[in-house]
């Protein structure tokens, strides 16, 4: 156990125990049950520097490696919002100009970016993924972005007018170490934009589900505006996204323009609320315990009565969800996914089978608990044709 801060090594204050978690997305063969791995998923508040973090985390290359199953292009609206974000990116920069991207996954932003005229890179460890990228001739580096592979992209590629990074700088444990090579890699008059799930919608809504193995950091803009500027940099705007279930996206610079209201006013928010104090967490701790105690009664009492029940996609927030409650297949007969690398094989921990998608129709199973939650309205409006019913795991709590 290392309780210091992963950004300023402040002792951690921890406010809510997992127990023991496997790698949200090590989906498994049934040859495999026994060698799966685990580790305690706790998180902490730090006290000096506010950063919301995990007080343990599995080695990246453990989770990031040539068996990723996790591709962008997996839902339609990320597809467009992505495409949005790169008109709103196009912005600060000129056609032509060179964006690097850190965590391009299967190259879903960068080909918008490159339909735009930029010159792109992208830098991915996950190599299946980073593989389809290439395929759709999307230049990608193989490797893990920090200020070592940045001073190499610097001297072979140059620096960057933009540099983007999605659901990403949250995964990234030694986030100073990204931050130095950013600052190093990015253009005097260039931007930085990132965004991740936003830590008072996780709270909000108790979505304890962000939380697992990938998920290192739960970003506040009062946590980000300390780091950034510790890293010689300036967030000069913030913008709440209406993704994964909340997001926000930061926008950083190296030059001195002005800051926008965005910041204060989110950053005065924050305060009001107590997101930089214990209290608010111990509270979220406690309710996460309601709310999994809740979402298994549901489908017991469901079982009881004879009724079978699904799952809806098998997301990585999923993991958490079901092995903090010890649901299993006695509960929830099986997972309809739309990611071919899933199918046949078993959940981390609760070893439920991934079944393909195409078999949802046929099936129309009664009760679907939707995993995937936070894609919510693209999923309503493809399955209007559905009778049976969805179950969200964390709502009404
Ligand atoms: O931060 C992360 C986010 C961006 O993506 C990563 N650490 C891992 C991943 O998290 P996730 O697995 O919870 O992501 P999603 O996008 O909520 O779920 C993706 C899964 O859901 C895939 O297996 C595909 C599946 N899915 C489906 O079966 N039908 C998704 C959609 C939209 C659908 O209609
Ligand atoms: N940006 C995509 C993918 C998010 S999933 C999106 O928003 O949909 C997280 C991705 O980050 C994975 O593809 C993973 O392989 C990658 N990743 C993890 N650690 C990284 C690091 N240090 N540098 C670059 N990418 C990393
Ligand atoms: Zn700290």
């Amino acid at each position: 156990m290392n309780n210091r801060c992963k950004v300023c090594g402040g002792v951690l204050k921890q406010f809510i125990d997992f127990g023991k978690m496997p790698l949200a997305n090590r989906f498994l063969k049934s040859n495999e049950f026994d060698k799966e791995y685990y580790f305690n998923l706790a998180v902490g508040l730090c006290p000096i520097c506010h950063m919301v973090q995990l007080i343990n985390q599995p080695n990246p290359n453990l989770m990031f490696n040539n068996e990723y199953p996790f591709f962008s292009s997996s839902s339609t609206i990320m597809k467009t919002h992505f495409s949005e974000m790169v008109d709103n990116v196009l912005g600060f920069i000129k056609p032509g100009d060179f964006v690097i991207e850190i965590g391009s996954n299967d190259g879903t932003m960068l080909s918008s970016f490159r339909e735009k005229g930029c010159n792109v890179l992208g830098i991915e460890p996950s190599s299946n993924v980073a593989k389809v990228a290439s395929l759709k001739d999307i230049p990608t580096i193989v490797d893990f972005f920090n200020e070592y592979t940045a001073s190499y992209i610097c001297s072979e590629y140059g620096k960057a007018n933009a540099i983007i990074a999605t659901n990403v700088m949250c995964h990234i444990p030694d986030l100073n170490s990204v931050l130095q090579g950013v600052y190093n890699l990015l253009e005097d008059n260039g931007v930085f934009v990132f965004e991740d799930p936003y830590i008072v919608d996780i709270i909000d809504n108790v979505s304890y589900d962000q939380i697992y193995d990938e998920h290192v950091f739960l970003f506040s803009i009062s946590s980000i505006h300390k780091i950034i500027s510790r890293n010689g940099m300036r967030l000069f705007m913030v913008s709440h996204q209406n993704v994964h279930g909340g997001s926000m996206r930061y926008y950083i610079c190296k030059d001195n323009r002005p800051i926008h209201s965005s910041i204060n006013k989110f950053i005065n928010l924050e305060n009001i609320l107590g997101y930089n104090y214990i209290d608010i967490y111990n509270r979220f701790a406690i309710k996460v315990k309601e709310s999994s105690f809740r979402f298994k009664s549901i489908l017991e009492e469901l079982k009881n009565c004879g009724e079978n029940i699904v799952g809806y996609a098998a997301t990585s927030k999923s993991t958490t969800i079901l092995n903090y409650a010890n649901i299993d297949n006695n509960l929830i007969s099986c997972i309809y996914d739309t990611t071919p690398e899933k199918w046949y094989k078993y959940t981390p921990g609760t070893h439920i089978q991934i079944i393909p998608y195409s078999k949802f129709k046929k099936d129309n199973p009664r009760h679907s608990v939707l995993f995937a939650w936070n894609h919510k309205k693209e999923i309503l409006e493809k399955e209007k044709w559905y009778s049976g019913k969805f179950i969200i795991p964390h709502e009404n709590i």
